[in-house]
């Protein structure tokens, strides 16, 4: 593959609802997206970064400079033989994960259509479809989201995560788990307690949850490692694992017994099958996590969900659940027993809706390989 274009573009979307996590109330998303165009295919990608730097240190500016002056000219004009050697190129930046995922992804779609398979195929999946679950914003009153909840589960959803922060936990997953006693119900803190908290971390045993997503400091996989040995429930860590050495290290402590993979947070399809495959080692369930994608975003989870060890239903669900008109076609849509089933069609298996894209983007960038010059 030469890589002869590179396109950045950062579009405004407004969320269908706002969502209320501990970090704060999302309305609307700055979305970039990379295009790259090679052997006369066009391939896709999203950087997941968020505008404010609350769930990680990436934001949408940071990833737009670190794209448009370290990663992109690394990249323009290379030609690679396969997606996978995409880190080599761009192993001197640190962090910014977000970044070079979004830019990585995208050479992997146009791999897959270069073969003439699916993305899912390529990269090693296995399942025909994948499971998928709901992660639902924090809500003025038990009573609202216990509404929220019935009509996830009435659209099939197969795992309801709440979102929680210090005054708005026990009293909701009491509730939510007493109208519902046998669902597979998890909550998501963000970060939002410390180990000063583990009196009323450990009072969520009584709630037979499947785990508690990320309970504390966002950087630290030690302090997980204390908390798990005192409370019952299944810790899951996401903020803290950004490669396949801190999935390791973290197994190894036992500050987890479940990870969440998101494809940004990694880094790209190549970090995520290496987490992935060093939880399998260790019977560690995985699932996919998610970042309010867009359409793009939102199939290259569906093809890393097929992967073999994510045997826990993620965060991935309906376009229609966020946007008002995503991006692809046709959208991501979840059947009555809330799955999504994988399509045989080369790279990522939506169509990407160009008109529309153009419409919504605020600002571009663009570098294109030198044309050779003749002697
Ligand atoms: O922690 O999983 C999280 C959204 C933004 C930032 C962090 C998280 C989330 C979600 C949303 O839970 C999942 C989704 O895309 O539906
Ligand atoms: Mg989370």
């Amino acid at each position: 593959m030469k890589i002869e274009s590179i396109i950045l573009r950062e579009l405004g979307m407004r969320l269908k609802y706002p969502f209320e996590t501990s970090l704060g109330v999302m309305h609307d998303r700055r979305i970039l997206l990379v295009e790259i165009h090679s052997d006369g295919l066009s391939g896709w990608g999203e950087i997941t970064a968020d505008e404010n730097p609350f769930y990680n240190s990436e934001t949408t500016d940071t990833a737009w400079h670190i794209v448009s002056n370290y990663v992109a000219p690394r990249l323009v004009g290379k030609s690679i033989a396969s997606a996978s050697e995409f880190p080599a190129l761009v192993a001197a930046i640190r962090g910014h994960e977000m970044a070079k995922g979004g830019v990585e992804n995208a050479i992997w779609d146009i791999e897959s259509q270069l073969k003439g398979i699916s993305l899912s195929k390529l990269i090693g999946g296995t399942l025909a479809e994948i499971g998928c679950g709901v992660s639902l914003g924090i809500r003025e009153t038990p009573q609202s989201l216990i509404k929220k909840v019935e009509e996830e589960l009435r659209s099939g959803y197969q795992r309801i995560k709440l979102k929680i922060k210090p005054g708005k936990d026990l009293q909701f997953i009491s509730a939510v788990r007493k109208e519902f006693p046998e669902i597979r119900l998890s909550v998501d803190a963000n970060s939002a307690y410390t180990l000063e908290d583990v009196r009323l971390l450990k009072k969520l045993d009584d709630f037979g949850l499947l785990m508690i997503e990320q309970p504390l400091q966002w950087d630290d996989i030690y302090a997980h490692a204390k908390l798990q040995s005192q409370i019952q429930t299944a810790i899951c860590l996401d903020e803290c694992i950004h490669n396949s050495r801190h999935a390791g290290g973290a197994i190894e402590m036992g500050a987890c017994r479940i990870i969440n993979i998101k494809l940004g947070r990694v880094g790209g399809h190549s970090e995520a099958r290496r987490v992935h495959d060093v939880c399998r080692e260790n019977s560690i369930p995985v699932w996919c996590g998610g970042m309010l994608e867009s359409g793009i975003g939102r199939a290259h989870n569906i093809a890393m969900s097929t992967l073999p060890g994510f045997t826990l239903p993620g965060d991935v669900s309906a376009s229609s659940r966020y946007w008002h008109e995503d991006i692809i076609e046709p959208e991501v849509q979840v059947s009555p027993r809330g799955t999504i089933p994988i399509t045989a069609t080369p790279g990522l298996g939506y169509a990407v809706k160009r008109d529309l894209i153009n419409g919504l983007t605020t600002r571009t960038n663009s570098w294109k390989a030198q044309a050779a010059v003749p002697a």
